[in-house]
């Protein structure tokens, strides 16, 4: 059985489970057993729609986001990749992009069929699969009388989207090349170098031209409200003929691709972060998988029914050292992940002897027992969450792990009877 068969056999049993549980407890596992099923078993690669006039810098941030030369930067022939999805395929994920070069340039009346052609393209597209956000790329230095050019194609973009699928695509507009704003010899990559109050002189030039842009597209009442951030990025790197990269001046991107996680639908982050592989991301992320599987393990602990046993929790476990993992970059098999929770020394006899011992608490302190089983599933679970992306995300040893492990389980435990003492 596949990883994804398994947890969702998992899943399934214990919606089946739930039928028989009283609300409010019912209501809570429910939502986050649904957290966890787009966030691991409804994933897929995330979606957007690039805006932006030839050379702002689309296949830059692409590559940007990847640290790899995915996509070809420079001069390509007008007519590839737009007005069709294409996939960007990065050693650890995929990115699924919509290039509407040339939409916002002005019709020309000798190029108006051409002209036609683009929209019509991109409306196929669109047509075809839902974007998860739009995004408007421009140089620093172009915001610009010419800018009215570029909003009318995200209008027209957007209008697009909201006729098709009913809602509002988030508008993420990106400033590129602000490595270019005067002072320019100051490197906004490598700021200890450079001297204190220049670098606030560009800074300030940077804030400028976010505060500039923000304005111009909040005049757009079709757009005003789907606008959720202003970003200004350096995306420069440039790669040598055998694939090494010659120079990196990328700036502030992680802080965009931050931003964008949160933009995203639940079934898009997994991939995200994987493809990206931005520690700070990654630990979100594993942060995020800890807390939805630790909440169900304890919702399952809970549950006064004969399946609420050390099967699901420890699927559950297995299933979050996986995931844990796959955001890390790694694919595992279960056995590895089982491997893994057997070294921490989670292991499922030591959870079952707690568990027998709860049982017997709850016989002679009825009420009692239930809390101290729940905060050890909880425990137990965030021990391993914690450990799990420790040791995938920072690669620290086994031992380390181990003892990280201990620890969070500890303060978890702490932490649930805290919070569930009457
Ligand atoms: N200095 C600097 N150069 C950049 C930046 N982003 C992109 N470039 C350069 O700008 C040029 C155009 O970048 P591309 O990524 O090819 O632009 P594009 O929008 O994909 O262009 P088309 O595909 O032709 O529409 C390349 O030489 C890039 O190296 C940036 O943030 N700073
Ligand atoms: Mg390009």
């Amino acid at each position: 059985m596949t990883l994804r068969e398994e947890l969702t056999e998992q899943v399934v049993r214990i919606e089946e489970m739930l039928e028989k549980v009283p609300e409010p407890m019912a209501r809570k596992l429910r939502e986050h057993l649904g957290e966890l099923r787009e966030l691991l078993l409804e994933q897929r690669p995330p979606r957007f729609v690039l805006v932006g006039r030839r050379g702002a810098g689309k296949s830059s941030l692409v590559n940007a986001i990847f640290g790899e030369p995915v996509a070809e930067v420079g001069h390509e022939k007008a007519t590839t990749a737009r007005g069709t999805w294409w996939s960007y395929e990065g050693g650890l994920g995929t990115l699924e992009m919509l290039d509407t070069r040339g939409l916002q340039e002005g019709s020309a009346p000798e190029e108006a069929s051409a002209d036609e052609d683009a929209q019509q393209s991109i409306a196929r597209a669109i047509e075809e699969k839902a974007p998860d956000a739009l995004l408007f790329l421009i140089k620093a230095k172009e915001i610009d009388a010419a800018v009215d050019g570029d909003l009318d194609g995200l209008e027209v973009v957007s209008q697009q989207v909201r006729e098709r699928y009913g809602y509002r695509v988030p508008l993420v507009a990106v400033i590129t090349h602000c490595d270019e704003l005067e002072p320019k010899n100051v490197n906004l990559h490598a700021p200890d170098d450079e001297d204190a109050d220049e670098l606030q002189e560009k800074l300030a030039r940077v804030r400028r031209v976010e505060q500039d842009l923000a304005q111009k597209i909040r005049g757009r009442t079709a757009l005003r409200d789907q606008l959720v951030g202003v970003h200004g990025v350096s995306a420069y790197q440039s790669w040598r003929r055998d694939g090494t990269r010659r120079a990196d001046e990328r700036w502030r991107v992680e802080e965009l691709l931050d931003f964008l996680l949160d933009e995203l639908p639940e079934q898009a982050r997994v991939e995200f972060v994987r493809l990206s592989q931005v520690r700070g991301l990654q630990h979100r992320m594993a942060d995020r998988l800890t807390t939805v599987v630790s909440g169900i393990t304890a919702g399952v602990a809970l549950t006064p029914l004969p399946l609420a046993d050390i099967g699901p929790i420890t699927s559950l476990q297995v299933s979050l050292v996986v995931g844990i993992g796959y955001v890390a970059g790694r694919r595992m098999e279960l056995r590895t992940a089982g491997e893994f929770l057997g070294a921490l020394g989670a292991n499922v006899g030591a959870a079952m002897a707690l568990r027998e011992v709860a049982r017997g608490l709850v016989k002679v302190m009825p009420g009692f027992g239930s809390v101290v089983s729940a905060a050890v599933a909880f425990a137990g679970t965030r021990g391993v969450g914690r450990a799990s992306a420790a040791y995938f995300i920072d690669g620290v040893s086994t031992e380390q792990a181990k003892e990280l492990f201990k620890k969070a389980r500890r303060d978890a435990r702490a932490e649930y009877e805290r919070e569930h003492e009457e």
